[in-house]
């Protein structure tokens, strides 16, 4: 028997914890805890423990398909790279900019790097994202123009030393749950724990001051903290005065906000505002926390900026158990944005509007010269397939079927495509409607770096082979690149790659492989060898141009689509702790698919029994773009007016109802967390006395 323990990172949250996997004669055996990582010290949630589980299922991709006749053949290799780069060189040539990439924050740095490159120096364009758009966008944004860059202002092990934790928009302990144990470490050392959301999740049940508060008014709520601060005169004046500029026009703005004036937009008691504002700025150590609940509005960068406010008004930032931390969500989504897997940016966010850099980048890569337009984003891409004007695109480990906003019209703008290559673990929901779809090894299958939450660039290693022909992400990519044409691709290993990541993302240029080794690991900005890497970021100085913080006064603006008479629940959609997005790898891992077998609306008890709605039944929830039929949970654990339903199960898919037409200016981001919806009860549509609970939806073996 040869047992192997290979020490990798964990393919699921942004958290990066480390662990074993361990196999038994080249298969995945188990799990086993890998104490000295310091990020999680042995300790792992349900996902990393059961993490293995999906990699040998009988349904990985394991030959390349062609779609013919609408039905997919299993195709060679060299047939379906030849298909892919002709078909994307003839689309190219036609017009760049009618072709669009989706890149992947579940792949490797390596494989984003390679991404990006080949986008921009093989096909001429910078028609490139992924799902940060949909996540963190606002904070990439928000935060570039406050602090003058947009990551995690701390690491994780830094919050122990806070006395404060405010948590907004963040159900911590079910999403990043190895960020959830040291907030519990603070809390055992004193820290007081306030949380504000709209749902009382097990996160907010364990707060000391829990503020339940409307979706969609993070700014109100903010700004009226920032009114007390100001009015009761808590702010850190020297901080303000040496760090900062904009204060007086922030306070201008926040004077009207006081807790008493924003309850009718808010709902939240005015207590409960002026005692969080309190705690948080007489706080030694006060740090924020936020998600989601934050990003994923038309208003996400406002938000963003307002924590920043927040931080920066009490002198909150640049110190250990401090900061602005948006917890960042798919385990590489830190390092797909680092890698320049952004239609604005290159690697290292040098952006693509400046002359100067793309000469830079032109003489670093070798290539004919780079434009300076940038690219559309996830949803702008959408939108122009649905028009015709993006007639090719490349989707590598997303699924947007299941994750974008507005299903039905995703599902159009996809089929409308001339040409549409998807590379996959799986056949998903999005694979279903390719051309042309290349299987790619799974991390466990494969070698690179993923760079967490926290800045930390960690290597992940190959545990087994890949199953059938399937083929590592960064191989495939090589291919293709060569075939259409291109000398820039002669890698040999991940490491390779890296090497030339180093050299043209000024962040990671003091990385090499002995210090990555170290279980220590690295936290960008490290900028030369000698360098120790940064944890914690703006002790000095910001990132501007002048090194000062930026105050921005900002106003309350509503949610895009507010409840109305006919469509009276404002609808609000996020995650548990069992299953991860579109459900593609949790949903074929026993364990975690046994916890929960299908979705949910939680519905607010007092509503539920107004509608005689009881608990488990069949109801139907509709939007203005579709409807879907759902078990209710009726749950006091949500506000009245509210109702919640996870986004990853397709059977009753959350993106069916929500809005995709109102983006975030700044960053386009989508309004997933706030639109209008109504509720029948299935018995009134269809007269069913009862109805039954319906089976668990199949993903077969
Ligand atoms: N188990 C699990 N963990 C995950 C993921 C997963 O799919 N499953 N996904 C990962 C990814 S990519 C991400 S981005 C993170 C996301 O992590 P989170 O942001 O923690 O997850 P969400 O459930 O989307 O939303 C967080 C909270 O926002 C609240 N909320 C809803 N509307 C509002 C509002 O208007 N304002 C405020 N302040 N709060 C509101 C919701 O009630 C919810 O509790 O999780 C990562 N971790
Ligand atoms: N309603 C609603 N919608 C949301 C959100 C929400 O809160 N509410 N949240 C948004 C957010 S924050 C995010 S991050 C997105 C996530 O949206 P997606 O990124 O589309 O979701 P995933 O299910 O993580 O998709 C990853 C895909 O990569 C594949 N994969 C895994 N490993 C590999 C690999 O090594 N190589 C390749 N090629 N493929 C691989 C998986 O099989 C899967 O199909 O969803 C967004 N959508
Ligand atoms: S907390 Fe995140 S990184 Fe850690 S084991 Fe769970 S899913 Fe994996
Ligand atoms: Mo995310």
């Amino acid at each position: 028997m040869n047992i192997k323990y290979v020490p990798t990172t964990c393919p699921y949250c942004g958290c990066g914890c480390g662990f074993n996997l361990v196999s038994v004669d080249g298969k995945l055996a188990g799990v086993e805890p890998w104490k000295r990582n310091p990020v999680n010290e042995g300790k792992l949630c349900p996902k990393g423990n059961f993490s293995y589980e999906f990699v040998h299922r009988e349904d990985r991709l394991t030959t390349p398909l062609i779609k013919e006749n609408g039905e997919f053949r299993e195709a060679t290799w060299d047939e379906a790279l030849n298909m892919v780069a002709s078909k994307l060189t003839e689309i190219k040539e036609a017009d760049p900019e009618s072709i669009a990439f989706l890149s992947s924050a579940r792949c490797t740095n390596e494989e984003n790097y390679l991404m990006q490159k080949l986008v921009r120096t093989v096909v001429g364009t910078h028609n490139i994202d992924h799902c940060a758009r949909l996540c963190h966008g606002p904070t990439v944004a928000g935060l570039a123009q406050t602090f003058g860059s947009g990551a995690m202002t701390n690491h994780l092990k830094s919050i122990q030393f806070a006395d404060v934790i405010f948590i907004i928009g963040s159900n911590t302990l079910e999403q990043h749950p190895l960020m959830w144990r040291r907030i519990l470490q603070a809390k055992e050392s004193g820290a007081k724990l306030i949380v504000a959301d709209p749902r009382f999740t097990p996160s907010a049940k364990k707060a000391d001051l829990y503020i339940p508060f409307k979706s969609g008014t993070d700014v109100a709520l903010m700004n009226a903290m920032m009114n007390v601060i100001i009015s009761e005169g808590l702010e850190d004046k020297e901080f303000i005065e040496k760090r900062t500029k904009n204060f007086e026009e922030l306070k201008e703005v926040v004077k009207n906000y006081s807790p008493e004036e924003v309850a009718d937009i808010t709902e939240a008691s005015p207590d409960l505002i002026k005692e969080a504002a309190r705690m948080y700025a007489k706080a030694d150590n006060a740090a924020i926390v936020y998600s989601m609940g934050i990003t994923q509005h038309h208003t996400g960068t406002d938000n963003v900026m307002s924590t920043s406010n927040l931080a920066m008004i009490t002198g909150n930032i640049g110190r250990p158990g401090t900061g602005v931390n948006p917890l960042r969500g798919q385990n590489n989504v830190q390092g797909a944005c680092d890698m320049g897997a952004l239609p604005v940016s290159y690697p290292g966010y040098q952006k693509v509007i400046e002359e100067p850099i793309a000469e830079k980048m032109t003489n670093a890569w070798g290539c004919g010269d780079l434009n300076c337009k940038p690219g559309i984003t996830v949803v702008e891409m959408m939108n122009a397939a649905h028009a015709g004007d993006i007639k090719g695109m490349y989707i590598m480990g997303e699924n947007p079927m299941i994750s974008d906003p507005d299903l039905q019209h995703v599902k159009e703008g996809l089929e409308n495509l001339d040409f549409l290559v998807v590379q996959d673990i799986f056949l998903t929901e999005t694979a279903e409607l390719a051309d042309v779809v290349l299987p790619a090894t799974s991390w466990a299958e494969k070698d690179g770096t993923f760079t967490s939450t926290e800045r930390r660039v960690q290597y992940i290693r190959k545990a087994v082979d890949a199953p059938g022909e399937a083929r590592a992400d960064w191989a495939i990519i090589c291919d293709i690149a060569k075939r259409m044409g291109s000398d820039l691709f002669n890698f040999n290993s991940p490491q390779e790659i890296f090497e030339e990541i180093r050299t043209v993302t000024p962040q990671y240029a003091g990385m090499n492989k002995e210090r990555l080794e170290k279980p220590e690991a690295l936290h960008w900005p490290c900028p030369d060898e000698e360098h120790p890497g940064s944890p914690i970021l703006w002790g000095e100085q910001f990132a501007t141009a002048d090194g000062l913080g930026v105050l921005m006064p900002i106003e309350f603006i509503p949610a895009a689509e507010l409840p109305d008479e006919e469509y009276p629940f404002t609808l609000t959609t996020g995650r548990m702790l069992f299953h991860w997005h579109t459900g593609s790898m949790t949903r074929r891992s026993e364990t975690l698919n046994r916890e929960v077998p299908t979705g949910f609306v939680e519905i607010n008890s007092e509503d539920a029994s107004e509608l005689g709605i009881k608990n488990k039944e069949m109801i139907s929830v509709k939007t203005r773009r579709g409807e879907v039929e759902i078990e209710a949970k009726v749950t006091p654990d949500i506000m009245k007016g509210i109702i919640f339903i996870p986004f990853h199960f397709v059977e009753c898919a959350a993106n069916t109802l929500t809005n995709g037409t109102a983006l975030d200016p700044a960053a386009k981001m989508p309004e997933f967390k706030v639109c209008a919806a109504s509720i029948t009860k299935l018995d009134d549509v269809i007269g069913m006395e009862e109805t039954t609970p319906r089976k668990a939806y199949d993903l077969g073996k």
